[in-house]
C-alpha cells in the first residue's frame, strides 16, 4: 500500500513542482528586454512559501479525487504566484512599505531600481492572464478557464486585493475597530487565497455549492493567515521569516495584536482555522484531507 505523505512533504513537493514550472513561465523565445526578464525572474525565483499555488493544486485534487487534476491546474498555480509576486514587488516600493528585504533577499527596486520594479510588477500581473487559458490545452473546458480569468480580475483587482491595499493605505493610523481591520484583510489577503482555492476547485470540476463553501474556507484561512502574520511580526524569528520583525510597531500600524492583544489574536487564528475546516467538511469533497491539513499547517507556521 502507498504510504500517505506527511503534509510537510506534500507541500515541499508542491513547491518543487511549481518552482520547476515557474522557470519557464516566460517563454524563452519571447523578445523581452533582458533587464525586464531578469527583474521579473529575480522576484519570481526568490523563494517564499508558495502557499497560494499549493492551494490551487490541493483544491483541484481535493474536488476531483484524482492527482491528475492538480497537473491540469499547474498554469493557474503559476498565475497566482505571478500575481502574488507582483503585489509584493509593488508593496515593497518606497511609495508603499519602503522595504529593503523580502524573502531574505534585497527587494526588487533595491536591485533593479524603482522604474524597473514597477514595470516588472506590471508585467507579472499581465502575464497571469496569459497563463490561465493554457489550462485548456491540458483538457480544462474553455468555460472553466473563462470563469477563472473573471474571478482573478475581480479578486486581485479593485474589488479584491488592490481594493484592500487601498483601504489599508487610506486607513493608516485612523483604524479603530476590528471590523475596519477585517475589511482590509478580507480583501488584501483573503481574496487571493479565495482565488487560489476556487480556481483549483473549478479545474477539479466543483459544483456551485462546493465553490461557495470553499470561498468560506479561503476567507477564513486568509484572515487567520494575516493575523498569524501580524503575530509573527511581533514575536517571530527574523532568521526564519527572512525579514525584520517589529515593522508594524515601527510603522505604527493598527493590527489584530494591537487591538486584541497576542493571546486573543492567537485564539482568533484558532477559531478561524476551525471554521475553515468545517466548511471543507460540509463541501463533501472527494479527498478533503489536504485542505484540512493545510489549514492546520498554516495555524502552526513560524514563517
Ligand atoms: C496591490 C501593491 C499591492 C499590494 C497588495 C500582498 C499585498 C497587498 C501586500 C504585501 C504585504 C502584506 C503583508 C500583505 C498581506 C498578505 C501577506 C501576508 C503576504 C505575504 O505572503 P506570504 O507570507 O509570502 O505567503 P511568501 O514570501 O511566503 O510568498
Amino acid at each position: 500500500m502507498n504510504e500517505r505523505k506527511e503534509i510537510q512533504t506534500y507541500l515541499k513537493d508542491a513547491v518543487i513542482t511549481v518552482e520547476e514550472a515557474l522557470k519557464s513561465v516566460l517563454p524563452a523565445d519571447w523578445d523581452v528586454p533582458q533587464r525586464l526578464r531578469d527583474s521579473m525572474m529575480y522576484s519570481l525565483e526568490a523563494g517564499g512559501k508558495r502557499i497560494r499555488p499549493a492551494l490551487v493544486l490541493a483544491a483541484a485534487e481535493a474536488v476531483n479525487g484524482d492527482e491528475q487534476a492538480s497537473a491540469q491546474a499547474l498554469s493557474v498555480a503559476c498565475a497566482v504566484e505571478c500575481i502574488h509576486t507582483y503585489s509584493l514587488v509593488h508593496d515593497d516600493l518606497p511609495a508603499l512599505d519602503n522595504d529593503d528585504y523580502r524573502r531574505g533577499k534585497l527587494t526588487n527596486h533595491k536591485v533593479y531600481g524603482e522604474a524597473m520594479a514597477i514595470l516588472a510588477g506590471d508585467a507579472l500581473l499581465t502575464h497571469a492572464f496569459h497563463l490561465i487559458p493554457q489550462t485548456v490545452s491540458s483538457g480544462v473546458p474553455a468555460q472553466t478557464a473563462l470563469a477563472i480569468s473573471s474571478d482573478l480580475a475581480m479578486l486581485a483587482g479593485a474589488r479584491g486585493m488592490v481594493g484592500g491595499q487601498v483601504a489599508d493605505v487610506l486607513g493608516e493610523q485612523g483604524i479603530t475597530s476590528i471590523s475596519e481591520l477585517e475589511y482590509i484583510h478580507l480583501h488584501k489577503t483573503s481574496d487571493l487565497i479565495v482565488f487560489a482555492v476556487t480556481s483549483g476547485a473549478r479545474v477539479g470540476g466543483a459544483s456551485e455549492q462546493q465553490l461557495e463553501l470553499l470561498r468560506q474556507y479561503g476567507r477564513n484561512v486568509g484572515l487567520a493567515f494575516q493575523i498569524q502574520d501580524d503575530i509573527l511580526d511581533l514575536i517571530g524569528d527574523e532568521a526564519k521569516l527572512g525579514k525584520k520583525t517589529n515593522s508594524d510597531v515601527a510603522q505604527q500600524k493598527v493590527t489584530y495584536p494591537y487591538l486584541l492583544g497576542i493571546e486573543e489574536s492567537k485564539a482568533e487564528v484558532e477559531r478561524l482555522t476551525q471554521e475553515a475546516k468545517a466548511a471543507v467538511l460540509d463541501a463533501r469533497l472527494a479527498e478533503p484531507l489536504r485542505l484540512l491539513e493545510i489549514a492546520d499547517y498554516l495555524l502552526n507556521r513560524e514563517y
